[in-house]
């Protein structure tokens, strides 16, 4: 009962959020690093700023990160002290390509994360690595525009062979894009599109534009697939969304309506990736629309029979809507809106805290799918402080991970969902992804970095770290 003795404990990351080192052994620029902590970070998010250089008098978090680009082995030594059986963690595209359009991959690049990932190797530690967690080399947002352009494929077709081929042998799991579903909210972030005047005024051309940008991201990751199974037989590839769960505001059906249609929204891509093909709403979406979408034969039949082995996801909240399209929605999490959920409690950030709705999440994507899954995020965003003997007493996050790991628990052991693991989002405090700033910290492992970029970098464990250290060991019975 409980958990599968090869249950895949441990702790995710992202390159652009903790590696720093940005400019370092041949790196090029990417989107990532240069949005800024401030008042422009959401429009930049958004593809609404023309800009593709660092801009005077802010400060760019991502440039620094925690440093893990050369404290890489103490940090794997301490969440190997945890237990860790996995480690997420995602490869700089442009460490490894740092134009994107050369033929020949980076060194220095390739070898920092093969460093990493014998250093991973040494404590038994599976990595599980996404290849494009929001970011692309800046060159191919300024001579391609990005996603938008079907040439990116070529370019990201190669950058998957060099690492399949690279890290065979070392690296079982990979991820092809982070919460692929985002990219309608954040063309910039996720698909390295900066918006025309032209698509700012006009949704129906935004929107097309947005559709072509996420097609082109489902071949890549068919693509990917297919590359993966020439590479090596024994790699595993799998598909990544925000989960977006979301209840009707009353049992009335046209509030049920309204929330599946929302729901809906958060799949569609996935559903392409798991089922290799449209889904008939979109097909319809697409018709109703009259959107001009470059998709070939060639296309469909890569998506056809290249279909991910498995289905990772992000899990932090829900969302409530209503029918009631004169009520205003609140925003709820980085990029959601949201009516009020009178029963939830909400963390430091305002975002809804549901262990429950983790379960039903875990349910939903497991009915819709059947497939293997995989919780490749889920965390609490919080404000730490040092008490005076130096420590994190954070009996908070504590709280509520044992809220959320009961839950799934109930997932596996008694609903029958097919889980192969789970890794806490940012197990090592990190840039936020939203906010840009160091002091919304999900950690076991306290990082001395303010949100202007000020401290000294060390390391410390916090309460928590402990509390997550005899959970592995009892392989989630001891919560
Ligand atoms: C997800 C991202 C992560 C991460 C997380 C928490 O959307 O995949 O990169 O940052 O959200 O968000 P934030 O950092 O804004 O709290």
């Amino acid at each position: 009962m409980g958990f599968n003795k090869d249950f895949l404990w441990g702790g995710a990351t992202a390159a652009n959020q903790f590696e720093g080192a940005y400019n370092e052994d041949g790196r090029g620029l990417a989107n990532v690093d240069i949005i800024p902590i401030g008042e422009l970070r959401r429009p930049m998010m958004r593809g609404q700023i023309n800009k593709t250089d660092f801009i005077e008098g802010y400060h760019y978090p991502a440039k620094e990160g925690i440093d893990f680009y050369h404290r890489y082995k103490e940090d794997i030594a301490l969440i190997a002290e945890m237990g860790f059986k996995a480690f997420r963690l995602s490869i700089a595209w442009s460490r490894i390509f740092p134009k994107g359009d050369e033929e020949a991959p980076n060194e220095k690049g390739l070898q920092f994360y093969e460093d990493v990932f014998k250093e991973c190797q040494k404590y038994g530690m599976e990595p599980i690595v996404t290849i494009t967690h929001f970011d692309i080399p800046i060159h191919l947002v300024e001579a391609y525009g990005g996603w938008r352009n079907r040439k990116i494929l070529g370019f990201y077709e190669n950058h998957a062979r060099a690492l399949f081929t690279r890290y065979k042998g070392l690296v079982k799991y990979w991820i092809t894009f982070n919460e692929i579903n985002m990219l309608f909210d954040n063309p910039f972030m996720s698909a390295g599109i900066i918006l025309t005047e032209e698509e700012l005024e006009d949704d129906h051309k935004r929107r097309e534009t947005l559709y072509q940008a996420a097609h082109h991201q489902l071949v890549a990751s068919a693509i990917a697939v297919k590359t993966a199974r020439e590479v090596d037989k024994e790699i595993k590839v799998g598909a990544m969304i925000a989960a977006t769960t979301t209840y009707p505001d009353t049992p009335n059906p046209d509030d049920v309506w309204a929330a599946h249609l929302l729901e809906r929204t958060g799949f569609f891509l996935v559903d392409v990736q798991v089922r290799g093909e449209y889904p008939g709403y979109a097909k319809k979406e697409f018709e109703r629309n009259n959107f001009n979408l470059h998709i070939t034969e060639e296309d469909l039949k890569l998506l056809k029979e290249n279909t991910v082995d498995y289905l990772s996801f992000s899990y932090y909240l829900t969302l409530v809507k209503s029918a009631d399209e004169s009520r205003t929605d609140a925003k709820q999490g980085n990029v959601l809106t949201s009516h009020p959920n009178k029963y939830l409690e909400k963390t430091d950030w305002g975002w809804n805290i549901d262990p429950k709705g983790f379960r039903i999440t875990l349910n939903r994507l497991y009915d819709r799918y059947n497939i293997p899954l995989f919780v490749v995020e889920n965390g609490l965003g919080a404000y730490d402080t040092l008490d005076e003997n130096g420590m994190v007493q954070d009996d908070y996050r504590i709280d509520f991970l044992a809220k959320h790991i009961e839950q799934m628990k109930l997932a596996v052991e008694v609903d029958g969902v097919d889980l192969l693991g789970y890794t806490t989002w940012g197990c090592i405090d990190l840039v936020s992804a939203g906010s840009g700033e160091m002091a919304k910290r999900y950690g076991f492992i306290y990082v001395d970095r303010d949100n202007d970029g000020n401290g000294t970098l060390e390391r410390k464990k916090k309460k928590s770290f402990n509390w997550y250290k005899k959970v592995i060991e009892s392989n989630g019975e001891d919560v």
